[in-house]
């Protein structure tokens, strides 16, 4: 994997103006760029933590659009991938930047990102030896509005309900002397009171995931969703396993995407390879929600029963689930069909870790002819949304495994907007 260790050279530490020189024909300045950090509640998992993401990436794709110098120099700085709960970790800290897993071009052409260890670099260039952020406000809800119902959007700093953190992304030379509590209810644009009247070079806003969505499945929402790429390594990696074990190719399966995000056109006719996809979401998720979650053995009637419906043979299975789970599922299925499991080699675990794999799997899912999810969890939403983009009809993509074969919801349907 891919570990980057952030050691800043120099002598001192300054707090203050983190300016950028900018140079053109021998004449440099120091530019206006300010940057926005965020970091997101450490319980929340992956595919929560890349929701809270589109909230600031929109906000910053309006922001840069803005006339107002100050609000359109502004950056924002991605939290790199430390610490997650549902990752196993060596004892070596490892911040594993977007671009393990994002293609941070494609970002870009939607918002302005830039990776931590860019930040750091540009301290580094200024001779910083530490990260001292002008700003931290650290986001909470208004704990009035849930005791009386009555939601307002406003912004207050408040007492902080708990006690603030000292350090920031798990690193010893990132901290700040000016700490603030920030009661907050409302979307992430009303962040805007707030940058406007400062004239902070550094900002950084904790439990980002407090500020809701501007524009929920609106065009701007979907150009955002869109423009989270993957990785082309993880991309070329999922391409090769459909093509090897599923017969699933993009020209054979009409899911061909153009290159870049923003060519893309509006389609319903993707057919996806001859296989079923499925999230079985476990650990965690089922012992926190066992009224919901089906047993293996029902998983497994679900699936043959659909496999039967659909005329197919091949099933796909993204999980989570232990060894002992996944082998009872597989043991049942295999009687009568073929069933997959994408095994990462050693050397792809190490380059990727668990995120990178869990991706292979989301696009493994995505490219399939019919899709069957978890009910309210985040990874198989961002599997659905893969599908609105590479044009599936509705009806392929939102199915969830049922309780059982008599408890059963329809999930929510949210149509790509182009
Ligand atoms: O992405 P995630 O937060 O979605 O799932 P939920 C948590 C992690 O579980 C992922 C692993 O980042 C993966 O590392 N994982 C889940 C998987 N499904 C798969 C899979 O099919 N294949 C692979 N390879 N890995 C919520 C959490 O999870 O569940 C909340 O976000 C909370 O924090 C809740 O824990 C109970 O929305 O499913």
């Amino acid at each position: 994997m891919r570990i980057i260790t952030f050691i800043i050279f120099g002598l001192f530490s300054f707090n203050g103006i983190y300016g950028e020189n900018v140079c053109y024909k021998d004449k440099c300045h120091v530019s206006s760029t300010r940057y926005l950090l965020y970091d997101v509640n450490p319980p929340e998992g992956f595919n929560l933590r890349r929701d809270v993401y589109m909230r600031i990436a929109i906000l910053a794709h309006q922001l840069q659009k803005s006339t107002r110098l100050g609000l359109n120099s502004i950056k924002v700085v991605l939290p790199p991938w430390s610490h997650l709960i549902h990752w196993s970790y060596s004892e070596i800290p490892e911040y594993v930047p977007w671009s393990t897993f994002f293609d941070l071009h494609s970002l870009q052409l939607f918002a302005p990102v830039i990776e931590m260890h860019d930040f750091f670099s540009i301290l580094q260039q200024n001779k910083y030896t530490k990260a001292i952020i002008d700003n931290v406000y650290i986001l909470q809800h208004f704990d009035d509005m849930f005791e009386t119902g009555k939601f307002v959007d406003k912004l207050e700093i408040q007492k902080c309900q708990n006690p603030p953190k000292v350090r920031y992304f798990y690193y010893n030379n990132m901290t700040s002397t000016n700490v603030k509590c920030l009661s907050f209810h409302g979307p992430a644009s009303q962040l805007i009171q707030l940058l406007q009247n400062t004239s902070s070079k550094t900002i950084l806003v904790d439990h980002a995931e407090v500020m809701l969505h501007d524009r929920f499945g609106d065009k701007t929402y979907w150009m955002a969703r869109r423009s989270m790429r993957f990785n082309k390594e993880l991309r070329k990696i999922a391409l090769k396993f459909r093509e090897n074990y599923l017969n699933s190719t993009d020209r054979g399966d009409n899911t061909f995407l153009e290159a870049d995000w923003r060519n893309d056109k509006p389609k319903r006719d993707a057919t996806g390879g001859p296989y079923i996809g499925v999230h079985l979401r476990r650990r965690d998720f089922a012992r926190s929600r066992p009224e919901e979650v089906p047993s293996i053995e029902n998983v497994a009637d679900q699936i043959s029963a659909l496999l039967q419906k659909l005329q197919l043979e091949k099933v796909f299975i993204a999980t989570d689930a232990t060894k002992l789970e996944y082998d009872g599922l597989r043991s049942k299925l295999e009687q009568k069909y073929e069933v997959y499991r994408y095994e990462p080699t050693d050397v792809i675990k190490e380059k990727f870790n668990e995120g990178g794999v869990a991706i292979i799997d989301q696009i493994i899912c995505s490219y399939s002819r019919y899709f069957l999810g978890t009910k309210d969890s985040t990874f198989s939403y961002r599997i659905q949304e893969e599908r609105e983009i590479l044009g599936f009809p509705t009806d392929r993509t939102f199915n969830v495994l049922c309780k059982n074969m008599h408890e059963c919801s329809e999930p929510s349907v949210w149509k790509i907007v182009y």
